[in-house]
């Protein structure tokens, strides 16, 4: 079964777009309704998301990980009830899915296919109730819950002058990183799925905390340190979530590394360059969406093939959601956080360091 994942996948990538043509064809014939209710726009945002459930699904039947499609589902639940859809529409969407899917992939693709479409249905049905990110029990909650009201109250004077006083309090960066930035983007990226803030306030938020992580680099670049070595860092082609690798950047920077941080959206062959030009051994991928996963094969084949002694350590919210995602991919680490690919680094042996 295992070695006809990957061309399912091709092939639900290949057929893409009349696969989702398909499935909302099948779907508004099955729920005459929804003509009435949604209109000729409703239809084309149906169509929408039926490309992302088929980019969802064909990523996670090639990993071979279902969870990576039943948590999208679960996901898109929340973002239609807060959004007043009712999560039948969405069963009736998954179910046209299945049908289309049974109807158009070869006979031996169908199984797993299919497979991953009802297990997230049947995750459907159980409760799923997302708490908030800000955990009263974490380190600085206080400061955190401080620096999210500003944030959303349009006043980032405020949120600066918070974290600036936190600093000269003797608060180090990396928990202010951990434990401030990161779990308030988080619930940022919650409250806007639940329809609490909108996309303007989130774009806010984000753009805030970027010029206020930008006013702590006098702490972070010291001219005093010796270098660990070269650590190029980048989020794959198409990927716009960068905070995470900038972080992790930062942070290497205060234990000495020297970081090459490209940025969002990196073309593969950009990769490449930057680490021949550099004779950097290390690598940091950046993917949050599944969806870029095929990215993240793509930039690794290609520095396999130009620097195969290159360790290449992966990451982000993509790789949370399905822990074996790594190994897949080809990478030859992977951490959750920041925090604990600052210490799989430190650890990584002299060899590899040396090399650099
Ligand atoms: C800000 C944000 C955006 C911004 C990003 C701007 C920017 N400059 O980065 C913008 C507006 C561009 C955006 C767009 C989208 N977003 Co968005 N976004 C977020 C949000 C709220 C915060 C991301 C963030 O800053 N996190 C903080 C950092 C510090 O955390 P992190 O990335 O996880 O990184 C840490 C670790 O993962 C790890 N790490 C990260 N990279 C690496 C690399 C290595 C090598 C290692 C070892 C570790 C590591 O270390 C980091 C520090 O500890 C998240 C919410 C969330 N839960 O993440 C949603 C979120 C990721 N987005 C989401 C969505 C749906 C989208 C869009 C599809 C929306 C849309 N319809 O357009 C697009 C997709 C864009 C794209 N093509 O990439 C969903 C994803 C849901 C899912 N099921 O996949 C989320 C979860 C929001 C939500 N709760 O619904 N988004």
């Amino acid at each position: 079964m295992s070695e006809l994942l990957e061309p399912t996948r091709d092939f639900i990538i290949e057929r893409l777009e009349d696969l989702a043509r398909e499935i909302v064809e099948r779907h508004w014939q099955l729920r005459p309704g929804l003509e009435q209710s949604y209109g000729k726009q409703g239809r084309a945002r149906c169509l929408e998301d039926a490309r992302y459930h088929l980019r969802y699904l064909s990523e996670a039947v090639g990993a071979g990980e279902p969870a990576l499609f039943v948590h999208y589902v679960t996901w898109a639940k929340t973002m239609l009830i807060a959004r007043n859809i009712p999560v039948e529409d969405l069963v009736a969407n998954l179910e046209a899915m299945s049908d289309v899917l049974g109807k158009e992939l070869p006979a031996l693709m169908q199984i797993p296919a299919m497979d991953y479409v009802k297990s997230a249905i049947r995750g459907l049905t159980l409760a799923n109730d997302s708490p908030s990110f800000l955990d009263p029990g974490q380190p600085l909650a206080e400061l955190a819950n401080q620096y999210l009201s500003a944030l959303l109250r349009y006043n980032r004077h405020s949120a600066s002058d918070l974290i600036l006083r936190a600093v000269g309090n003797k608060i180090s960066i990396k928990e202010i990183y951990c434990h401030v930035f990161e779990p308030c983007q988080y619930e940022i990226g919650r409250l806007w799925q639940s329809n609490v803030v909108s996309i303007a306030q989130e774009h806010y938020c984000t753009a805030a905390t970027q010029f206020i992580m930008s006013q702590l680099y006098p702490y972070i670049f010291r001219s005093d340190r010796t270098c660990r070595g070269t650590i190029v860092a980048a989020c794959v082609s198409g990927e716009l979530h960068e905070i995470g690798a900038r972080m992790l950047c930062d942070l290497l920077e205060m234990e000495g590394w020297n970081t090459i941080y490209l940025g969002a959206n990196v073309p593969t062959a950009g990769v490449v360059d930057v680490l021949r030009d550099n004779h950097s051994t290390i690598l940091a991928v950046s993917a949050s969406m599944t969806f870029h996963i095929p990215a993240v094969r793509e930039v690794i084949a290609a520095v396999r093939l130009a620097s195969p002694a290159t360790r290449i350590l992966v990451g982000g919210y993509a790789f949370k959601i399905a822990p074996n995602l790594w190994r897949d991919v080809g990478a030859n680490y992977w951490a959750k956080d920041a925090s604990d690919a600052i210490s799989l680094i430190g650890g990584l042996d002299d060899n590899v360091v040396n090399a650099l």
